[in-house]
Parts: C-alpha cells; structure tokens; sequence
C-alpha cells in the first residue's frame, strides 16, 4: 500500500483547502493511537519522528511501526524526519526508507541556512523524497514586545520566497506566533495571520505550523486530576489553528498534546489503582487518549475522508 511523501500529501490538502497533521511518535502505542483515530476518520496523516525518537526506539524499530501501520491500514502515511538537524541522520533517513525529511537550520545565519537546505533538497530530490525547510524562529507574539525583534523573530514573507527560490524545499516551517511545548503563551494566545497570508502569497507551496498543540481542556484537567504538574500549560486555540488552515497552513505538527493525553491517561491508571503493574492496563488507555487527540485534529484540520 502507498507510502506517500508529505509532498504529495500537503499539494492535495493546499488544493482542498484542509491540512494534514503531523504527529510526533516514538512507540508502537504512539503510532497505532494515531493510525486508529485515522481509520476511523478515513484521513491521511503524516508520522513524525524527530532525531531524538530515532535515536530513543532505534531506526528499524521506527521504520518497522511505519511499514506495519502503512500494510495494516492501506491509508496514504507518509514518514517523516522532524527537525532534522545532524547531516548523517538525514542522509540515513533518505536513503532508509523515510518518505520525507525536514532540514532546521533555522538558527543559522540566512545564507548558511540556504546553504544547508539547499544540500539536503540536492540529496532528497533525486531519491524521490520531499524536503521541508524551516525560516524564522518560534516564539509567542505577544512575549515580543520590541518590534525589531518580532522581525527578527517572526519569518519575513519576502525572505520566505527568497528562500523558497534558493533552495528548491517543497515545503516550509514559519513562524507565526507558536512556539514549541506546553507553555506557548504568557498572555493572549495571539497568531500573526496577516504575515501568514503575505507568506503564503509570496512562496506558492505548502506552509507548515510547527508548535500546534492546543493543550486541550480535557487533557490538561485529566492530567492535573491525577497530580501532573502543569502550571501556566497553554496551547494554541482551536480557532486560531481553524484560521490558519484557512489562510493556506497545510500541515499542523502536534507532539505536545500527544505526550500529555498518554500522561493523564497513565496516571490516572496508576493512581486508581495503584496495584496494577500489567503495561498493557496503562498502556492500553494511553493509546485511547492518543486516539482521541488525533481524533479531535483530523476533525479540527479538515481531514476526514480524504485518504
Ligand atoms: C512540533 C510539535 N513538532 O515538530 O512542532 O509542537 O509542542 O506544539 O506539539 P507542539
Ligand atoms: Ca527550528
Ligand atoms: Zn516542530
């Protein structure tokens, strides 16, 4: 069954006017709680994995979930690198089997990340799989109070086609006001849609929202009900994420929202009932919970039935 790159995957959601969510996995509980919820849904999703999941669960034990969730379900996946940053993972990535692979020099100087892209697109294009680049870094809008560092900051749309143009990605990671984790906002939850319309109308190929997670009601309530500590937890609202689908954002990347619904999940269990110690009884509703977050996305970014 079709082993598809986020390419292919972002260029039908840009033309129907939906996004693809990118979801952050590092174990087969993570993985089957995703593929579950897009079943149900009847939706593509793109599988998330960052150097640090490669480097906890292994590259095969990685590839093997994939390959497995891809032949059990028939739905279009595509396996993708997150935030690649050390050249030889990348280089592993393309040639082992992943579908896509983003490059984060994003901290770099413009031109050295042009430079650094620009290698990677020359190493992934041939080989057929897709590349995302990233420009600007994330940070709340609002927590940037000065104006010249919300321009440093923020991703400056004629950079943005400068850049597209340069290195030839398929896709691009901006910044727009998310910022990665728990705590995204210290005031309103703000997003800088305008910029993101200019982005859009500037490079002409899919845009990506990284930092996406809502941290939802029912989440948070469930995991400070069986005493996480999560003071100040703060997402992005589902209305800010609804407009920025609308604006032209064609792939969301949630991992936050993942790793909390599997905590309140666990902790609940094992508050509850504080003799089990069978990992399947806290295992298994921690892939529920999974299963609802992503159950909740597909519906939030429009993506039910089109796989
Ligand atoms: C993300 C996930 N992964 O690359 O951008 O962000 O922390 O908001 O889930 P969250
Ligand atoms: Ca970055
Ligand atoms: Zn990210």
């Amino acid at each position: 069954m079709p082993m598809v790159t986020n390419d292919e995957l972002m260029q039908k959601a840009k033309d129907g006017g939906y996004a693809v969510g990118a979801f952050n996995m590092n174990n087969m509980e993570i993985i089957q709680g995703i593929v579950s919820a897009c079943q149900e849904k009847n939706s593509p999703a793109i599988i998330a994995v960052s150097e640090g999941a490669i480097k906890y669960a292994g590259f095969n034990f990685i590839l093997s979930l994939y390959r497995t969730a891809v032949d059990e379900s028939g739905l279009p996946l595509a396996l993708h690198l997150d935030h690649g940053k050390d050249l030889e993972v990348i280089k592993r990535c393309i040639e082992g089997g992943f579908t896509s692979v983003m490059i984060d020099a994003s901290q770099l100087p413009f031109e050295e990340n042009v430079a650094a892209t620009r290698e990677v697109v020359e190493l992934a294009h041939p080989a057929g799989i897709s590349v995302e680049g990233e420009l600007g870094r994330l940070a709340g809008v609002e927590d940037i109070v000065d104006v010249d560092e919300r321009e440093a900051i923020l991703t400056d749309p004629q950079s943005a086609a400068e850049f597209v143009e340069a290195t030839g990605v398929d896709s691009l990671a901006v910044a727009i006001g998310t910022s990665h984790g728990a705590y995204k906002f210290k005031s309103d939850p703000k997003l800088d849609i305008k910029r993101l319309k200019e982005i859009v109308a500037s490079c002409n190929i899919p845009i990506v929202l990284h930092g996406a997670s809502g941290v939802p009601d029912w989440v948070l309530e469930r995991a400070t009900k069986y005493g996480a500590q999560l003071k100040g937890a703060r997402g992005v609202p589902n209305e800010a994420i609804a407009e920025a689908v609308k604006n032209g954002v064609c792939k969301v990347n949630i991992d936050t929202d993942l790793r909390l619904a599997m905590l309140g999940a666990v902790r609940e269990v094992l508050t509850e009932t504080p003799q089990q110690f069978d990992p399947r009884k806290y295992l298994g509703p921690a892939r529920e919970a999974i299963k609802r977050v992503v159950t909740e996305k597909i519906d939030l970014l429009g993506s039910a039935g089109k796989a």
